[in-house]
């Protein structure tokens, strides 16, 4: 997904940011989220522009979020014109000294012309520095396809992935940059407007991929509860089999498109080996019983392993976390865990 987060282009006097998206996507909540961030991270005086001319809730809607914030917002309620309403904010802007214009425009239900039309004729009227497409992460496929018809009509500039606070992966993040090539630029994480995040594509990687590790690693911890004390031999396991679901490379490239977007990172295979060397040192008592691994059995794992006493103590604290967890997840607590993980995948 590439490497480090992608800012947003402030550079106009005053910069516009027009939102595109779909009805409910959050571009309303976004808008606020970001004069909130813009306001307070990167001491801007932003200006919130109501342009959706359909609802006039939805103007009473970004009032609200701005008194939130306390950010001003104009709006001009009976204007039934969007070009004319943001061209009046740009100069409501420019002569009150407002130096970041947000432009939150009217979605849709679904991909139509009129909607298309609407946003494209305030693009090309208005021409902001920063065009924004926010799409519902939950909406799985269907937000690759919107993402590409918005993509070629404005040919935006960034992405805002919106509601991953809820159970969904985001696997949409790497649909959609494989098919329309831009940067996710923020997530937006709940409904309160401190709800933002810049985006890190290590981290939605990370989110991404980590859950099938996370559920095998506890169905598999699950059975061995079931029947023995967990020992460093499942914990070798564990490592196999995690291993054996290939390497990340592997694993995105089974994402149509995605494959060749991920040519170029570079995935450490040898992570586990060095903890693999220290469990081999060790004896199938030690295996199965860690508890008796004291100073001079730590020295001799070290030595066998090629690893120092502190890796060595590293990975029994790691295992002791582990074994810990797993405990804990043997109640009742813990099938409802599985369970809720399970649905997750
Ligand atoms: N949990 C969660 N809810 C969100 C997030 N962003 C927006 N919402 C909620 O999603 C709903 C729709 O958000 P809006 O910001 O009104 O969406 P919109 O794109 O402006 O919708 P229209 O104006 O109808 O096109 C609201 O109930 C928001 O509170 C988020 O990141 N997480
Ligand atoms: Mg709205």
């Amino acid at each position: 997904m590439g490497g480090d987060a992608e800012g947003i282009n402030l550079s106009g006097n005053p910069s516009v940011i027009l939102m595109s998206g779909l009805q409910g996507s959050g571009k309303t909540t976004f808008s606020g989220k970001l004069a909130n961030y813009l306001k307070t991270k990167k001491s801007k005086k932003p200006l919130l522009v109501a342009c959706d001319v359909y609802r006039p809730a939805a103007i009473d809607q970004l009032h609200i979020v701005g008194e939130q914030v306390g950010v001003e917002v104009f709006s001009d309620k009976g204007n039934t014109n969007p070009v004319a309403i943001a061209q009046a904010g740009i100069a409501h802007a420019k002569a009150n000294g407002f130096n970041v214009v947000i432009i939150d425009t009217a979605g849709r239900l679904a991909v139509d012309e009129a909607m298309m039309t609407e946003i494209s004729n305030i693009h090309k009227a208005i021409k902001p520095q920063e065009t924004l497409f926010v799409v519902d992460s939950m909406t799985g496929q269907d937000a690759v396809n919107t993402a590409k018809a918005f993509n070629d009509v404005l040919n935006f500039d960034g992405v805002i992935l919106t509601k991953l606070d809820g159970d969904t992966r985001g696997g949409a993040a790497i649909s959609i940059k494989s098919v329309v090539n831009k940067p996710i630029k923020f997530i937006g994480t709940g409904e309160k407007m401190e709800a933002i995040d810049v985006f890190y594509p290590s981290r939605m990687a990370d989110r991404i991929l980590g859950m099938g590790d996370v559920v095998s690693l506890v169905e598999r911890a699950q059975e061995q509860f079931d029947e023995e004390q967990f020992g460093f031999d499942d914990f070798l396991k564990q490592i196999q089999q995690i291993k054996k679901m290939g390497n990340m490379k592997d694993l995105v490239g089974m994402i149509p498109g995605a494959g060749k977007m991920m040519k170029d990172v570079d995935i450490d295979d040898n992570a586990f080996k060095g903890i693999e060397a220290i469990i081999h040192s060790m004896t199938p008592k030690e295996r199965s019983n860690p508890s008796i691994i004291n100073a001079s059995r730590k020295k001799r794992i070290g030595d066998g392993s090629g690893t120092s006493v502190q890796q060595v103590n590293q990975l029994l604290k790691q295992f002791d976390q582990m074994s810990k967890m797993m405990k804990m997840m043997q109640g009742g607590g813990g099938k409802q865990m599985m369970q809720m993980m399970k649905n997750m995948r």
